[in-house]
């Protein structure tokens, strides 16, 4: 993890404009930034709650409109480089929460009112840590909030391209809500000069496949999606698996 800490200097409100932000200038930021702050400042950082952020999803409220929904799981730098030239699909770091938390980390204690900016504890010290439980909380939002079809970008390099303990297989995936998405896209990526195979027929797709039929929603998969892959080769244009004509 980045050792920056929450410093909070991107809350002065200059948010990249491809942001999912229409009604960011309403928004309050200094109201937010405390919110933020109040949800784990004094605290223990092994005791945190997903209620303790209760205030902070209900003030910077958010929604994603149907079909431009991006969740990723392992392939984080590829998903974002993919919404940067694909500005109508979102990852949750498009959103202002997601976009606040990234790459950072942040925890206070219980006997200051301060930062911690020494040391916070790692997910396998204590789960329930403040970084941990925001991940937890706002990857649930983000997926309860999702409609009409979701796409998720996976990492077709890996063995298990679809992993039930990551973030996307343990808590987005089953907070999607069949009732308003009808069809969940998997893309699974592979590196650039990786021997070519289809994952989406592999052990690990179809234990996601299942549990995506089994909550009623149609389940989609495309090896090396072609615009995804055509981002990709920007930094391998000279290979034979990106040399097709365009
Ligand atoms: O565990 P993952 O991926 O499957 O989580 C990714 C999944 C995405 O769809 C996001 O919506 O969950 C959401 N998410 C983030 O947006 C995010 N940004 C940064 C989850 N975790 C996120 N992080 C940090 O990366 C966080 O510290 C978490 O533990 C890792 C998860 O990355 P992963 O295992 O590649």
């Amino acid at each position: 993890m980045s050792s920056e800490s929450l410093t909070f200097h991107r809350l002065g409100c200059h948010h990249p404009s491809q942001l999912v932000l229409p009604d960011l200038r309403s928004k309050d930021c200094p109201k937010i930034l405390d919110t933020f702050k109040n949800a784990f400042i004094a605290k223990n950082a092994c005791d945190i709650t997903k209620e303790d952020y209760e205030p902070l999803l209900h003030l910077a409220d958010q929604t994603v409109p149907c079909n431009k929904t991006l969740f990723w799981s392992k392939s984080k730098e590829l998903a974002h480089q993919f919404t940067r030239v694909q500005s109508g699909l979102f990852t949750l770091e498009d959103t202002l929460l997601g976009y606040l938390g990234d790459d950072l980390t942040w925890c206070g204690d219980a006997r200051s009112a301060e930062l911690n900016h020494q040391s916070c504890p790692h997910w396998h010290e204590c789960p329930s840590n403040p970084v941990s439980v925001f991940w937890n909380v706002i990857s649930q939002k983000f997926a309860e909030s999702a409609c009409g079809v979701a796409q998720v970008m996976l990492n077709g390099s890996l063995s298990e391209p679809f992993s039930k303990y990551s973030t996307f297989g343990s808590v987005e995936v089953y907070n999607l809500d069949p009732r308003k998405v009808h069809t969940v896209q998997a893309w699974v990526m592979h590196d650039v000069g990786e021997t070519s195979s289809n994952s989406c027929s592999s052990v690990s797709i179809n234990e996601l496949k299942l549990i995506v039929s089994k909550r009623n929603m149609t389940f989609t998969c495309q090896n090396n999606y072609r615009p995804a892959r055509l981002v990709q080769c920007v930094k391998h244009p000279e290979h034979s698996s990106c040399a097709s004509n365009i």
